[in-house]
């Protein structure tokens, strides 16, 4: 198996970070996101969503990594992914949440716009007003995730178990690291973060994404 990626990328290291704690058997394929080479050709190829991940099983190909990490989980059959019906509906509930609001507004309203050239807004007002939405909502969520989502006895999303939620929420919550956001204002997120990071793909995953978030150091966000 094959997976399009970039280390940065937030939806990658969801995938990358399950399949190193599992050792699944992929190969992975950098596309420079950074350099835009999601809207060359080649990779317009690939996925017209000019977006990564996609994973390539033989000729069978799929993009969206909440897809990609049901997927995989099903086919190594992971532990990470049960098959009881609740259990795994209540894993597909907190992926969608993540999927359609924090990501909407942590990764896409607040970091994004401030980090990716190609994602600043078009008038300095428009950009303030997108950013300045993105934080707020962000909050919100974040408080969410804290209270409810996590909740202070849980370890992970899901119960005492890791499951593919866990892995994909780390992906989009980090995210603010690349701004410098401060979450000890949410104390039950940053213990669940902790943990996740004591878990065996974390460093090899994130090596280069952490290196990328102490580049923009300094620089004048604004953030949680
Ligand atoms: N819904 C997609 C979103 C993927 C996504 O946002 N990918 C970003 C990187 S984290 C991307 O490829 N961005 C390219 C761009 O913005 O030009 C998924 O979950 O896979």
């Amino acid at each position: 198996m094959k997976l399009y990626m970039h280390p940065v990328s937030t939806t990658s290291r969801a995938v990358m970070m399950f399949v190193a704690d599992e050792g699944i058997a992929v190969e992975m394929q950098a596309v420079d996101i950074l350099k835009g080479e999601q809207y060359q050709p080649p990779f317009i190829a690939v996925n017209p969503n000019s977006m990564i991940p996609v994973l390539e099983d033989g000729d069978f190909r799929l993009t969206e990594s909440s897809a990609i990490l049901k997927y995989l989980a099903d086919k190594a059959g992971s532990a990470a992914y049960p098959k009881d019906l609740k259990q795994r509906a209540k894993i597909n509930e907190v992926m969608d949440w993540f999927n359609s609001n924090l990501y909407r507004d942590f990764g896409y309203g607040l970091v994004y716009p401030q980090l990716f050239p190609h994602l600043k807004r078009s008038s300095d007002e428009v950009h303030a007003a997108t950013v300045k939405w993105g934080k707020e909502k962000s909050e919100g969520w974040l408080k969410a995730l804290n209270d409810y989502w996590i909740g202070p006895k849980r370890n992970y999303l899901c119960g005492d178990r890791v499951t593919i939620a866990d892995y994909f929420g780390t992906a989009f919550t980090t995210i603010g690291e690349l701004i410098h956001c401060d979450l000890s204002r949410y104390p039950n997120v940053v213990r669940w973060l902790d943990t996740m990071k004591k878990r065996p793909g974390y460093a090899k995953t994130y090596e280069v994404f952490i290196g990328f978030a102490a580049s923009t150091q300094g620089q004048a966000f604004q953030h949680i």
